[in-house]
């Protein structure tokens, strides 16, 4: 089945959203019945209306959700890593219908939607094998005849609120590990992107129903702005709060997570830079730039906001740059032919504008297109922006394709620059010398939670642990150890001897 070929006319993308849900098993009046309307940012048009949940239907959720996490934290861990198999199944046979969802809702490409829910499944695959694999450790005691362990527990219920950018990867990272860590899962998703939600949520309730024994409540939708979120993160019964949006918004999140003594997982703004030395394969660059950078309209968390080239490539690299930026395809993301849908609103367009005009440097392109075929959605040229070699680097990250471009004379220079941000969470070196390479990702190097060598500063792979350092929040997802924050740690001595020694040899007798 190729959803694209429903894509090839302009029709109606109200009545392609309740077909695409139609597929997935939802009922075509999922989107006649509710008080939020949800715009396809590829017309502005409304998709339709969704209901958003009450103060009190929000109350109720979570009280389920205590419960369903009373249950489900006593299901062996392969067991619970059964439904994520079963769920993961799910995906695959509705890869093409939620990618395509994915691109009618949020304007990412289609080939973007793919990789979004291909992400999905390749997360379950990993939280699948995880769940045989959720090792403590075994410690060595100073005490004679005893042992000690580490064993790893549930933590309970997990609130994951997630961004328009990613608006069923994100939610899919946190719960495929927190299910099989064996937590229940409250999602808010993001209230520009609710549409994709109810069609993940309401697989998830499938692959629960053929599982047979996964506790109501399990994983819940909840639905709204950000009254919605504020009460899940207020909730004291939420234990840990996963968050990834705007720094503005972690610095809301994590103060009240923590007055609670919750725990929260924030994944937050990214600021990213490529570095690209005289050494590096120019050509390999140049696409990894340009994916980083145009790619996904630039709403990546992980896009390339700052390009650092040395003096002795600028002229050479930046030419075939602004080669490439002319033939950048920018139109309706459903279109196989394009490469840049549309910015998410008009609000994120007016942001890019703004930053635009207050910009120092010779700005190419970040113009407005495609305004007389569609007058309510937000086309733009992805911007290119030379800045002059005295400029302290930008320290904001406007969530927009503007790529700031900067000369360099030394390695040492570039890193100190490309820190000099309040952000860490991606980066990326070009280069075929080792020790330019090296430096990099040493501690004197990159100070982001993401390090990279001859790729770009997006797109990574869920295998590695995903997030960033400073003001990106320091949270971890994703692949590694990062099911570790949806769990809680035990340490357990354990004295299989005849007497009751004391640590540190202290001496306790009456
Ligand atoms: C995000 O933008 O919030 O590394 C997540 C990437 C994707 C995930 C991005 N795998 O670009």
């Amino acid at each position: 089945m190729n959803k694209l070929a429903s894509f090839s006319n302009d029709a109606d993308r109200s009545q392609l959203a309740a077909d695409l849900l139609k597929q997935m098993g939802l009922d075509g009046k999922t989107l006649q019945a509710g008080d939020l309307t949800v715009r396809s940012p590829v017309d502005g048009l409304p998709l339709g209306k969704v209901k958003t949940s009450s103060a009190a239907a929000v109350d109720s959720a979570i009280a389920q959700s205590v419960q369903a996490y009373e249950r489900w934290k006593t299901v062996p861990a392969p067991r619970r890593g059964e439904l994520i198999r079963v769920f993961g199944n799910k995906l695959r046979e509705h890869k093409e219908t939620l990618g395509a969802l994915v691109t009618v809702e949020c304007g990412k490409i289609y080939q973007e939607g793919l990789g979004e829910v291909q992400e999905m499944i390749d997360i379950c695959d990993f939280a699948v094998g995880l769940s045989r694999q959720l090792y403590g450790l075994t410690i060595a005691s100073e005490r004679p005849g005893h042992r000690m362990a580490e064993t790893w527990h549930p933590i309970g219920p997990v609130g994951v609120i997630s961004a328009f950018n990613f608006p069923v990867a994100v939610w899919c990272w946190n719960t495929a590990l927190a299910i099989v860590c064996g937590n229940s899962v409250i999602w808010k998703p993001s209230h520009k992107t609710p549409i994709t939600a109810l069609a993940c949520q309401h697989m998830f309730a499938a692959a629960m129903a053929e599982l047979g024994d996964a506790p109501v409540g399990l994983s819940q939708l909840i639905i709204g702005a950000v009254e919605t979120g504020t009460q899940l993160v207020a909730d004291k019964r939420m234990a840990l709060i996963s968050a990834t949006g705007s720094t503005a918004m972690g610095r809301k999140v994590g103060p009240v997570v923590a007055a609670r003594f919750g725990r929260s997982l924030l994944e937050l703004g990214g600021n990213n830079a490529i570095i690209v030395c005289p050494s590096a394969d120019l050509d390999m660059a140049v696409r990894a730039i340009l994916f980083g950078a145009v790619g996904t309209a630039g709403q990546r968390c992980t896009s390339t906001r700052r390009l650092f080239v040395h003096e002795d490539i600028y002229d050479a690299l930046v030419g075939a740059l602004k080669q490439a930026y002319a033939k950048i395809r920018v139109g309706n993301p459903m279109d196989a032919q394009t490469l840049v849908g549309p910015l998410i609103d008009a609000d994120a367009y007016e942001s890019m504008q703004q930053t635009l005009s207050a910009v120092e440097g010779k700005v190419i392109g970040g113009e407005r297109v495609l305004e007389d075929v569609y007058s309510q959605a937000f086309y733009v040229n992805p911007a290119l922006v030379e800045m002059p070699a005295a400029d302290h680097t930008v320290q904001e990250e406007t969530f927009a394709p503007i790529l700031y471009v900067y000369a360099f004379k030394s390695l040492e220079e570039a890193i100190r620059q490309h820190n000099d941000v309040p952000q860490g969470l991606s980066s990326a070196i070009f280069s075929n010398d080792i020790r330019e390479a090296e430096l990099f990702l040493s501690a004197a190097g990159s100070d982001c939670g993401i390090a990279n060598v001859n790729i770009g500063t997006s797109g990574a792979e869920i295998g590695g642990a995903f997030g960033g350092e400073k003001e990106t929040g320091g949270g971890r997802e994703s692949g590694s150890d990062a099911w570790k924050a949806y769990m809680r740690r035990a340490t357990s001595t354990i004295n299989y001897s005849k007497e009751l020694p004391l640590s540190q040899g202290i001496e306790f007798n009456l």
